[in-house]
């Protein structure tokens, strides 16, 4: 990777993906993209920014050619709350960028990283130990999105030869940006409320595992699939990566050891509990283990501990005990 491009980069993962390319492989080498440019944004201001709207196949090229990239990372998409509500447009924008940017990609020999999700599994698919392999039947527009990205992952890579890499991501809990619309929501929302009111009402109900896991180790794992041979790499759609299975009560129970008093209660939103239930509980992660290494840092206790002191540090914090 000497020259990236990313799209998305002021959503959760590109916000704190941004920063951590420009630190390993120079500001003048990763080229943010986004459709919008608030003027408050370290992502915006620390480096190189253009706007661009992943549908618009010309200007994703033209950027493409004037920084002379080499390596494309394509974040913008819809997450699957958002992506139920409004289906169309999810398939217009989740399918529409991913076939401009795997063109672009082909058509200048770049290499290709998107993710995937555990949204791309259904309520077919093994609950337990889901195989990287398996039935992939997801009920919602954002699996179906997602899946259909995952064929064209290994569609470009065996017919046209591009270097196609993936992940199928759980849940990303995170302090620097908001996820916007997801399903997994629940497990960064229930922080900022643990130190702003010491309690937290979740739309997700008691006893729902999902498989979660904590930025940093997403950040990472991105730069070292992206820097593995590629001869290692057998599974070109995506891999399942995930850090921990958790319901919400496991992250009332791990802030409760930092708040003996934190209150948990539930309303929950039948909508999102839905596509929580369509997916798995907890995935299993050793192919990509096996082939690129993968080995996630946090876990709930240390990722709790983290969590809450950084959302301190940044003031989030009206709560005192
Ligand atoms: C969502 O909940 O939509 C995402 C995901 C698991 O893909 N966080």
């Amino acid at each position: 990777m000497k020259k990236i491009l990313i799209t998305g980069a002021l959503g959760q993962i590109g916000s704190e993906l941004t920063t951590k390319l420009r630190e390993v492989y120079g500001t003048e080498n990763v080229i943010a993209t986004d459709i919008r440019q608030p003027e408050d944004s370290k992502v915006v201001n620390d480096g190189i920014f253009e706007i661009l709207d992943v549908t618009d196949a010309e200007r994703m090229k033209e950027l493409v050619e004037t920084y002379a990239i080499d390596t494309f990372i394509h974040l913008a998409a819809l997450l699957s709350a958002v992506a139920e509500a409004k289906p169309q447009l999810a398939w217009t924008l989740n399918m529409g960028g991913l076939v401009n940017a795997l063109e672009v990609s082909r058509e200048f020999n770049l290499k290709f990283f998107t993710p995937s999700s555990i949204g791309a599994f259904g309520p077919q698919t093994p609950k337990n130990q889901t195989p990287q392999v398996t039935i992939q039947r997801p009920t919602t527009m954002y699996g179906v999105t997602k899946v259909s990205g995952e064929l064209l992952g290994d569609y470009y890579y065996q017919k046209f030869g591009v270097d196609t890499r993936s992940v199928r991501f759980p849940g990303l809990v995170s302090y620097e940006t908001l996820p916007g619309g997801g399903t997994t929501d629940y497990a960064v929302d229930i922080y900022y409320e643990a130190l702003k009111n010491n309690a937290y009402t979740s739309f997700i109900g008691e006893g729902t595992y999902m498989d979660m896991m904590y930025m940093p180790d997403a950040v990472e794992l991105i730069i070292q699939l992206m820097e593995a041979p590629s001869e290692q790499l057998i599974n070109r759609n995506a891999y399942n990566v995930s850090a921990m299975s958790i319901a919400p009560e496991d992250v009332a129970a791990a802030i409760q050891k930092h708040q003996p008093d934190f209150k948990l209660s539930y309303d929950v939103d039948p909508v999102r509990q839905g596509i929580a239930e369509s997916w798995p509980n907890a995935i299993d992660t050793s192919a990509a283990q096996e082939e690129w290494g993968f080995s996630p840092q946090y876990d709930l206790a240390r990722m709790t501990e983290d969590m809450l002191k950084q959302l301190k540090n940044k003031g989030i914090l009206s709560y005192s005990h």
